[in-house]
C-alpha cells in the first residue's frame, strides 16, 4: 500500500519537525466582553485578534534562521540593542500584551499582604502606585507602557517605556522585571475613551487583577 505508506511518512516528517510557530498566543483567560464598561470587547478583539496576533506572527517571522530562534524572550531582551529592530518591536509586542491579559480581569481579587507592604513602603499607599502609574502613562508621548516593576535589588519601581520597548530590555533607562504593565497605545483605548487617554487610565483600576500582581511580585523577588 504506497498510499498508505506515504501518508504515513508525511505524518512522520511532519511530527519531527522542529514546531516553528515558537510564538503563540495564550487564549485570553476571559470573553471579550468580561471587562466592560471599561474596556468595551470591541477594542478587546481587535487588539488581541489583529494588534497582539500580528506581533506574534511578525515575531516568529523576523527571528526565523537567525541566532535568535534558539532564544528565549528574555534572552533576547537582555542583548536586545544587537538584534534586529524587527525583533524589539515584535519581541516586545508579543511579551508585553502577553502580560497584560494576565493583569486585567473581570474579578480584580485583593493585593498579597506581601506587595501591599512593598506598596507602602515604596509610594506611601496604593493610589499613589496608582496616580504614578496614570502619571507615567499619561505623559507618555505618542504609544508606549507604563510599568510596576522590581528591580534587581528586590525593589518597586514605575516607568514608561515608548513603542513596544519593556524593563528588560538592555536598551531603556529603568530595568526590572515588570510585574504590571498599562498598554497606553491608541488602540488599546480609542474605540470607547478617543483622545481621553486619562479616562482610560482611571477606568483601568476596576478591572485590575491584583491576585496575578501578587502572584508576579512575590515570583519576581525570589
Ligand atoms: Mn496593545
Amino acid at each position: 500500500m504506497n498510499s498508505l505508506r506515504s501518508s504515513l511518512l508525511v505524518t512522520l516528517v511532519f511530527a519531527f519537525l522542529p514546531a516553528f510557530a515558537q510564538f503563540q498566543q495564550t487564549p485570553l483567560p476571559y470573553a471579550y466582553n468580561a471587562l466592560e464598561p471599561y474596556i468595551d470587547a470591541q477594542t478587546m478583539d481587535i487588539h488581541y485578534n489583529k494588534h497582539a496576533a500580528a506581533y506574534a506572527s511578525n515575531l516568529n517571522k523576523a527571528i526565523k534562521g537567525t541566532p535568535a530562534e534558539n532564544l528565549t524572550l528574555t534572552q533576547m531582551f537582555a542583548t536586545i540593542s544587537k538584534l534586529d529592530p524587527a525583533i524589539r518591536n515584535n519581541g516586545g509586542g508579543h511579551f508585553n500584551h502577553e502580560l497584560f491579559w494576565t493583569i486585567l480581569s473581570p474579578e480584580p481579587g485583593e493585593i498579597s499582604p506581601a506587595l501591599l507592604a512593598a506598596i507602602n513602603s515604596t509610594f506611601g499607599a496604593v493610589d499613589s502606585l496608582k496616580k504614578k502609574l496614570n502619571e507615567a502613562g499619561a505623559k507618555r508621548f505618542g504609544s508606549g507602557w507604563a510599568w510596576l516593576s522590581v528591580t534587581s535589588e528586590g525593589k518597586l519601581v514605575v516607568s514608561s517605556t515608548p513603542n513596544q520597548d519593556n524593563p528588560l530590555m538592555d536598551v531603556v533607562d529603568v530595568k526590572g522585571i515588570p510585574i504590571l504593565g498599562i498598554d497606553v497605545w491608541e488602540h488599546a483605548y480609542y474605540l470607547k475613551y478617543q483622545n481621553k487617554r486619562g479616562d482610560y487610565l482611571g477606568a483601568i483600576w476596576k478591572v485590575m487583577n491584583w491576585k496575578e500582581v501578587s502572584r508576579r511580585y512575590e515570583e519576581a523577588i525570589r
